[in-house]
């Protein structure tokens, strides 16, 4: 990875690894693009920017050339409750933008990543202990698009040569940018209404399951599985990655061990609960530790200590 162009920038996922890559590969290599442009924000501040639709294969193509890009990192996408209400804007964009940077990376001769979801399961797939290797039947329009491009980029690995990679990411934990309207965001929200209001209404039952993981693991994935020695990958698309699988009551106890008087109670939103309902408990990591060396710091307790902490330095009370 020497020049590398990342789509949706300016997400999740996308404000913190923009950041964390330009200060190993330089500030100048990380070209950051998004559909809108944040002033003052430094992925646009302190680097290179330039406004992508990622639906627009032209646009990502001459901004790829300009750049010499030889790594594609393709994030932009709409998470899983939005892509259920929108569900054929977010064909549109899951499908249509993941083949338009395929394209690019095959044109250009870039590696590429893109992440995949927990949320490409189903109702049929083992809930507990979820192999690498097993059902895929979900029946969310996230779920349809995340298999789908699990497929595709399998098939611009074998068919064209794409070096292509990528990872099941569960739930993602940070304090950095806000979550952009998924299922799991329950687990950014409520470290936030326990610092401001002492107290949380979740949308997600008790005794629901997730799988999730904290922002500076995830980085630390994408980073490591684009390094790793391709002679070592059996798999490609998509590594089973998690840290911590845990239901509401779970988190508020961790969080009532720093806030006492913090309270969670329930106002349960069905269509996020149907979606979490279809996801697996917990799912199996074996493949991506044997084959690039995947290991998570972060575990329940310590992530909740560091979110609680770096949440009152950025003066959330
Ligand atoms: P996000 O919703 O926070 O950010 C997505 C970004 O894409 C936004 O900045 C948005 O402006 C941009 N975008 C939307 N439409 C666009 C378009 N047409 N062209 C260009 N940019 C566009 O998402 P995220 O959490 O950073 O997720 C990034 C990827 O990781 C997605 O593929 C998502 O499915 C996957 N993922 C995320 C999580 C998680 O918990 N955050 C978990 C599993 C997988
Ligand atoms: C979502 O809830 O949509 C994401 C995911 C697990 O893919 N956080």
């Amino acid at each position: 990875m020497k020049k590398i162009l990342v789509t949706g920038s300016l997400g999740q996922i996308g404000t913190e690894l923009v950041e964390k890559m330009r200060g190993i590969y330089g500030n100048d290599n990380v070209i950051a693009t998004d559909l809108r442009k944040v002033e003052g924000n430094p992925v646009v501040d302190a680097g290179p920017f330039e406004l992508l639709d990622v639906t627009d294969a032209q646009a990502m193509h001459d901004i790829a050339k300009k750049y010499n890009a030889d790594t594609i990192i393709h994030l932009a996408a709409l998470l899983s409750a939005v892509a259920e209400a929108k569900p054929q804007v977010a064909w549109n964009i899951n499908m249509g933008g993941l083949v338009n940077a395929l394209e690019v990376a095959r044109e250009l001769d870039c590696q590429f990543f893109t992440p995949s979801s927990i949320g490409a399961f189903g109702p049929s797939t083992p809930k507990v202990g979820t192999p690498q290797d097993t059902i895929q039947r979900p029946q969310t329009m996230y779920g349809v698009n995340k298999v789908a491009g699990e497929l595709l980029c399998d098939y611009y690995y074998k068919k064209f040569g794409v070096d292509t990679r990528g990872v099941r990411f569960p739930g993602l934990i940070s304090y950095v940018a806000p979550p952009g309207g998924g299922t799991t965001d329950y687990a950014v929200d409520i470290y936030y209404e326990a610092l401001k209001n002492k107290k949380y209404t979740s949308y997600i039952d008790k005794g629901t399951y997730m799988d999730m993981m904290y922002m500076p693991d995830a980085l630390n994935a994408i980073i490591n599985l684009m390094e790793a020695d391709p002679s070592k990958l059996q798999h490609r698309n998509a590594f089973n990655i998690a840290a911590m699988s845990f239901e509401p009551e779970q988190i508020a106890a961790e969080i009532k061990k720093h806030i006492p008087e913090f309270t969670m109670d329930y106002n349960v939103d069905p269509i996020r609960q149907a979606i979490a309902n279809s996801w697996p408990d917990s799912i199996d990591c074996a493949a991506a530790q044997a084959e690039w060396g995947f290991k998570a710091e972060y575990d329940l307790a310590k992530m909740t200590t560091d979110m609680l902490e770096k949440l009152a330095e950025k003066g959330i009370k």
